[in-house]
């Protein structure tokens, strides 16, 4: 994958190419990345990328000429890139859209400032508009990163080995299971004991519950869009049969008390 970011603040990006997975991804080859200056393809004198609202107005807009000079000379550079806006009025970003990028040879990623770009670059020169949720930033380049970030991590090659993009959160539709690390007792809360049997099924089993009660109880939005396997369905009918054990075993007891509770 190889990734150009537009923006009038590059050096934003410097911390963000040389930490971490990113980084690596970037010595091992599995992605080029750099960040040009949108201020660089502004030919008048003062090298101005902003102007003023037609139809007035406060706040300023991005400049067309200099934003289309600079997406087309990233897209010489990356044959076959396609290129995404960061926008609040673009699709919202999550993991299937992250997987969806990261199938793609090439990325120009265009960060706005200001009330944002003129409309007649997102017709045109852009393929995808973008939002990375519903609030409002003070420029693209912080959703530019979180794009880069977890489309980086997708590509082959970039975690280093192991399997670990595909146990990870969302990659079944559901939160992961809990984690725990040494030691065995912290501030008196013990480890699973399942968890240092070394019973690879019984702990295997363990988790897939783990991940379906922490997103039953933190994210049931996910569970509605989820298609259910046979297991997931067999654990979820029978904690309702536990849940309305105890709500029955409740009310009988409320019934004898005279209904006070
Ligand atoms: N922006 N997701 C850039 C955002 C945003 C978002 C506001 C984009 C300012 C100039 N970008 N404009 N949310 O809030 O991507």
């Amino acid at each position: 994958m190889h990734y150009i970011v537009l923006t009038i603040f590059p050096q934003m990006f410097n911390p963000f190419w040389t930490h971490g997975i990113i980084r690596r991804a970037i010595e091992n080859k599995i992605i080029s990345a750099s960040a040009a200056d949108i201020r660089e393809y502004a030919h008048d004198r003062h090298q101005v990328t902003d102007d003023r609202p037609y139809g007035g107005g406060s706040g300023m807009v991005m400049k067309p000429e200099p934003l289309a000079a600079a997406i087309r000379a990233a897209s010489q550079e990356i044959p076959g890139a396609k290129t995404v806006l960061l926008t609040p009025q673009g699709k919202v970003f999550n993991q299937n859209l992250a997987r969806e990028l990261a199938t793609l040879n090439g990325l120009i990623l265009v960060c706005g400032r200001y009330e944002g770009v003129d409309e007649r670059i997102c017709h045109d020169l852009i393929d995808y508009e973008i939002s990375i949720g519903d609030y409002v930033l003070t420029g693209g380049e912080v959703a530019g990163m979180i794009i880069i970030d977890a489309v980086t991590r997708l590509i082959p090659g970039a975690l280093g080995g192991e399997d670990a993009a595909e146990k990870d959160s969302f990659s079944n539709g559901m939160l992961e299971h809990a984690h725990y690390t040494r030691p065995r007792i912290f501030e008196g809360k013990k480890v699973p004991e399942v968890l240092l049997s070394g019973h690879h099924l019984e702990i295997e089993s363990w988790r897939l519950k783990s991940a379906l009660m922490r997103t039953l109880l933190k994210r049931p939005d996910l569970l509605l869009q989820k298609d259910l396997d046979r297991q997931e369905v067999k654990t979820l009918n029978r904690w309702r049969y536990d849940i309305e054990e105890i709500l029955n075993s409740h009310y009988k007891k409320a019934g004898e008390n005279g209904e006070k509770k």
